[in-house]
């Protein structure tokens, strides 16, 4: 319970940052930075994103985490494009965000309020938003999507019935979970599963972005493999905003 005091100190006095994480096509175009939320708390420390991700979501602060999220994001992405560098950032959203009233509105009027156009905006979901009320987290995200948002289907295949979940949200991407990526040069039964899931991802329309790429091996089957982009520590680990800055102009 203290952390959750705690969160909702260091919400207001703005202690939680973005870093920025790129996905990097095989032909070095950047698609993206995923935003990835860090909190340095004053006596603990680092706290791990995944502590304080689950107690917002349990404690009813998701949607103010993800307000400031979002908020932070565009800012951002406003700055960049003021200084010439056009780049997309993808933020993640959790269910209860999309399940939330007037979640898709809110959007829109932020990306209006930034001067940012919705192409420059990803949200990042997982299967589990149709897990609670399938049919409204379709609604809102046919809205965003009708606002001109990409959604990114993140996690991919850690969840459950992936087939028909890909078939009712309106993704343009699908990201390939980390657990899998990283022992496809060494397990062939990973290879099979990303092999699989990059063909089907493709018979769908979608791009595919594989998570967690630390070596230039697995680099090389991925690209072999047809994948669209890579996302992990072989092209960057996500970085401050000065230094995502930095990472982008030594690219432009
Ligand atoms: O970088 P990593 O340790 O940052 O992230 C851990 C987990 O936290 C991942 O599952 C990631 O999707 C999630 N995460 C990171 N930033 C955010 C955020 O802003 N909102 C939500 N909902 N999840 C986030
Ligand atoms: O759930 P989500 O996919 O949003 O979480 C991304 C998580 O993966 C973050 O915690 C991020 O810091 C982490 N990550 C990003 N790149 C790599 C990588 O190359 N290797 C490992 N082990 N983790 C990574
Ligand atoms: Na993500
Ligand atoms: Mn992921």
């Amino acid at each position: 319970l203290g952390l959750l005091g705690d969160l909702r100190r260091a919400l207001d006095a703005g202690e939680i940052e973005l870093h920025y994480q790129p996905k990097v096509a095989f032909d070095g175009t950047v698609s993206g930075l995923e935003a990835l939320v860090r909190w340095v708390h004053p006596e603990r420390g680092r706290v791990p994103p995944d502590e304080f991700i689950a107690i917002a979501e349990t404690s009813g602060l998701m949607p103010r985490l993800t307000d400031y999220v979002l908020e932070t994001a565009l800012a951002q992405v406003a700055r960049w494009r003021a200084q010439g560098l056009r780049v997309p950032v993808a933020v993640n959203v959790s269910p209860r965000d999309v399940h939330s009233p007037g979640f898709a509105g809110s959007v829109a009027a932020r990306l209006a309020r930034h001067g940012v156009p919705a192409a420059a905006l990803q949200l990042e979901i997982t299967e589990h938003v149709l897990l609670e009320d399938p049919q409204r987290a379709a609604g809102t995200l046919a809205a965003l999507t009708g606002h001109g948002v990409r959604m990114s289907l993140d996690d991919f295949g850690t969840g459950y019935s992936s087939l028909v979940h890909l078939r009712r949200l309106p993704v343009s991407e699908l990201k390939i979970d980390r657990s899998f990526v990283a022992r496809l040069a060494v397990d062939a039964e990973d290879a099979e599963i990303v092999r699989c899931t990059i063909d089907l991802a493709h018979s769908l329309g979608l791009l595919v972005v594989a998570e967690g790429v630390e070596d230039d091996e697995t680099w090389e089957r991925l690209r072999d493999l047809g994948c669209d982009a890579v996302q992990g520590w072989l092209v960057s680990a996500a970085l401050p905003p000065a230094e995502a800055t930095a990472w982008l102009r030594a690219r432009d």
